[in-house]
């Protein structure tokens, strides 16, 4: 069963999705994939959001771009917490997107990474659930322990050729 609902405003966004999906599947965790729009169709968004916790979503991604409130509007259907995932425009480089998702008014947080950051919202995803699920708390620890050593491996290098 789906742990993660990854919503999109466009199919244009999917190739900035595309990273979170990659790394909750490789963390074992299976994610509900979808092209939901605020504002071309909003009574789907409605009832995606208000519908997710029953259906045993956990934690929410959405991505979109310029006038961004794909995120806010799930948020203010649901307690399940929202990750906003900024898409880049062509117009501003992602910071419309940015600010539509990041600015919310205080009583509906959405949780934002930076723009076009699909990995960084998987990862959250992950370290939210992760607070119940020991197995991915773990996989997140060595995953860490992996890059720890991949700098230090490259900082090693680059003292040999100095
Ligand atoms: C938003 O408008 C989408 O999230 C997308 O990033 C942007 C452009 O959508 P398209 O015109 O490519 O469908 O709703």
């Amino acid at each position: 069963m789906a742990k993660v609902g990854i919503l999109m405003g466009s199919k244009s966004d999917f190739d900035v999705v595309k990273p979170a999906v990659a790394v909750l599947k490789k963390f074992g965790v299976e994610t509900d994939v979808r092209v939901i729009s605020a504002h071309r169709t909003p009574d789907e968004a409605h009832e995606y959001a208000a519908s997710a916790k029953e259906r045993g979503i956990e934690v929410l991604i959405c991505a979109a771009g310029k006038a961004a409130h794909l995120g806010g509007v799930v948020a203010a259907f649901t307690t399940l917490p929202v990750i906003g995932l900024p898409v880049k425009t062509d117009m501003m480089g992602g910071l419309d997107s940015l600010l539509s998702i990041v600015q919310m008014p205080s009583g509906i947080p959405v949780a934002t990474v930076g723009v076009n950051g699909g990995e960084n919202a998987g990862l959250l995803a992950l370290q939210i659930l992760g607070i119940k699920y020991p197995e991915i708390a773990d996989k997140l620890s060595q995953y860490k322990e992996a890059m720890k050593a991949k700098i230090n491996a490259d900082d090693a290098a680059l003292q040999e050729m100095l």
